[in-house]
């Protein structure tokens, strides 16, 4: 385990720093709460022994705010073991309403200090093992279920937060909306199951279309999301005209390159998209305008006979 050692005494920091060491573990020392808290704040440790008395900051307060920092993360709690030489009942009570969750003697013998380091050990795994699965259910909830680009729900997040920070630092905004040509007659034609692969599909190409290519400062802030039924949207926060029109061009003719039998899309016999841009050279205003002007795109692309970009 990593274990951060708050303890003000050097001589009884080095006694218990090499028996924990000697059965394995790494300890960086900490010589107050204060230090303690800043130690803690930088890196990231699977058990916390804290002394309690110890000048600039003691363990309870040094607990107190350890535990305010954590609560900024529901899941996080990193185990908290008093050591002491005073264990009286009220110091017993106070660790543990500061945060604290378990209490040792300093002259604690070998086997308990063991028996207690498992016990912490285990509440330590127990966090990491829910970081990871909140990690795991965000990014599922992130996703669309179908084509695994982004969902709208996330797009809506992520594109706010992009779009306020292009306005505040007056750089370019594009978005590109996307919509699959006569789909309505593919799924006719060819079933709703084969519809779905078509989509799959035409996501992938997408995905593609926005990673690759390009100058990486253009496009690194790039993502794909599916908007909707057979809508997708390209968000391009920061990102320079010609990009854009790269992006653009790329999406059309990725799809195109696919080539999915498409016999009723009005004689063209594959599968197209149709697309509308809008693009502003510093953001200003509200995405929503953006959002229609890019729609308002799409529908002429559709109007001139779809198969084609209008940025
Ligand atoms: P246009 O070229 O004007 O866009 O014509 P369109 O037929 O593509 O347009 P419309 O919006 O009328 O039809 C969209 C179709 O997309 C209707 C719907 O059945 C289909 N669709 C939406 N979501 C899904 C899906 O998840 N799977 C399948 N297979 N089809 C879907
Ligand atoms: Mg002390
Ligand atoms: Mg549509
Ligand atoms: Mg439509
Ligand atoms: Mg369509």
């Amino acid at each position: 385990m990593k274990i951060l050692l708050v303890e003000d005494s050097r001589s009884l920091a080095a006694v218990i720093g090499s028996r924990l060491e000697s059965f394995g573990n790494e300890v960086t020392l900490a010589e107050n709460g204060q230090i303690g808290f800043d130690k803690f704040v930088q890196a990231s440790f699977d058990l916390i022994l804290m002394d309690i008395e110890m000048p600039v900051m003691n363990g309870f307060e040094a607990t107190t705010r350890i535990r305010a920092h954590e609560a900024r993360q529901p899941w996080a709690w990193t185990p908290i073991l008093f050591l002491t030489a005073s264990d009286t009942s009220d110091n017993i009570v106070t660790a543990i309403e500061a945060g604290g969750d378990d209490f040792i003697a300093k002259t604690v013998p070998e086997p308990v200090l063991q028996a207690k380091m498992k016990a912490m050990a285990r509440i330590a795994t127990l966090r990491r093992r829910l970081a990871v699965a909140n990690a795991r259910l965000s990014e599922q909830a992130s996703r669309d279920g179908l084509t695994g680009l982004y969902n709208r729900r996330h797009m809506d997040l992520r594109l706010d937060a992009a779009w306020e920070q292009a306005v505040n630092r007056g750089k370019p905004f594009a978005l590109l909306i996307l919509d699959i040509d006569n789909f309505k007659k593919y799924n006719d034609h060819y079933g709703h199951q084969t519809g779905d692969d078509c989509l799959r599909a035409v996501a992938a190409a997408i995905a593609k279309a926005v990673a690759e290519g390009n100058a990486p400062e253009e496009t690194e802030h790039a993502f794909a999301a599916r908007y909707g039924g057979e809508e997708f949207v390209v968000v391009l926060p920061f990102a320079a005209h010609a990009a854009y029109e790269a992006v653009a061009v790329r999406v059309l003719a990725g799809i195109r390159a696919l080539a999915i039998e498409h016999l009723d899309n009005a004689g063209i016999g594959t599968v197209t998209v149709s697309v509308g841009g809008a693009y502003q050279t510093r953001a200003a205003g509200r995405i929503a305008d953006l959002f229609r002007c890019a729609d308002q795109r799409l529908y002429r692309a559709k109007g001139n006979g779809r198969n084609q970009a209008v940025l």
